[in-house]
């Protein structure tokens, strides 16, 4: 199986057959980490098409389903070639009034590949939830992924309700997403930002110490 043809599926929304694909490229022998790359560069062409209108929210809301299928066959793969003993436990959502997940399950995928704990609290979720989930863990780590600029507000929630609760000194904020950087990120009160997947796991590296 071509990793080409794994970024054209994705591309052309084929949901029925991604699963297959991936399954048949992991098989001959393909790095989970190659395969990984291939649906991301299918995503980034869809979200183009989409800037041009060529496509519409229908044809993203599929690419997003197209990805999660896809995800199915590909996370066991990566939980498979984690070695490690002592893991970093890191908390990731998609923050509260956001419902765009992909890049935040391309970072967990990433992560756990990388022989994080990952604790996967989904999207649109209230910084209630995130304080009670480092606590209930013991997280070092949360990383939040906010795709619009309506709700990048959210962080600073986080942020100070991770202060209310204690917890601020012992964990590590980090955010990404498209309406963000570095300096809006430390404004709003994160420790850190990524503007993409490889350099968000290199980011939470030096974060965690490894
Ligand atoms: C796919 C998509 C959708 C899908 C989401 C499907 C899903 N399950 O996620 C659907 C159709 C549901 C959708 C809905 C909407 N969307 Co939309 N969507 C997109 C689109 C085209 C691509 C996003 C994506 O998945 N990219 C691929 C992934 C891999 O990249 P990524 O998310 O950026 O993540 C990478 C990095 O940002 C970073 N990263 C992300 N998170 C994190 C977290 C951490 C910790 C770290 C370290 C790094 C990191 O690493 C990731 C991997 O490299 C973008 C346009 C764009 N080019 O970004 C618009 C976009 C984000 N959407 C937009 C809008 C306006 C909406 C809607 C309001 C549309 C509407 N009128 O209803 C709704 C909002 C619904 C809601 N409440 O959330 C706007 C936001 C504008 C803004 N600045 O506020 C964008 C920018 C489009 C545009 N140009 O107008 N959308």
């Amino acid at each position: 199986m071509d990793l080409e043809k794994i970024t054209e599926l994705i591309i052309e929304l084929e949901i029925d057959d991604i699963a297959d694909a991936v399954k048949e490229a992991l098989e001959d022998g393909k790095d989970p980490f190659q395969v990984l790359n291939a649906l991301s560069k299918g995503m980034d062409e869809v979200g183009r098409r989409y800037e041009i209108d060529e496509y519409y929210l229908a044809e993203l809301v599929l690419a997003g389903e197209t990805m999660k299928e896809a995800f199915k066959v590909l996370k066991p793969a990566m939980e498979a070639m984690d070695k490690s003993e002592k893991k970093t436990k890191v908390v990731i959502c998609t923050v509260k009034g956001d419902n765009h997940d992909i890049g935040k399950n391309l970072i967990g995928t990433l992560l756990l590949s990388s022989g994080f704990e990952v604790f996967d609290l989904g999207m649109d979720v209230d910084s209630k939830t995130i304080v009670d989930k480092v606590k209930e863990t013991g997280a070092t780590i949360v990383g939040l992924s906010s795709l619009l600029t309506m709700t990048v507000k959210q962080i600073t929630e986080v942020h100070e309700a991770l202060e209310a609760a204690g917890l601020r000194d012992k964990v590590k904020l980090i955010v990404g997403g498209a309406p963000l950087n570095m300096e809006l990120s430390k404004r709003l009160g994160a420790d850190d930002f990524a503007p993409d997947a490889v350099s968000g796991i290199k980011n939470i590296k030096e974060l965690a110490g490894i």
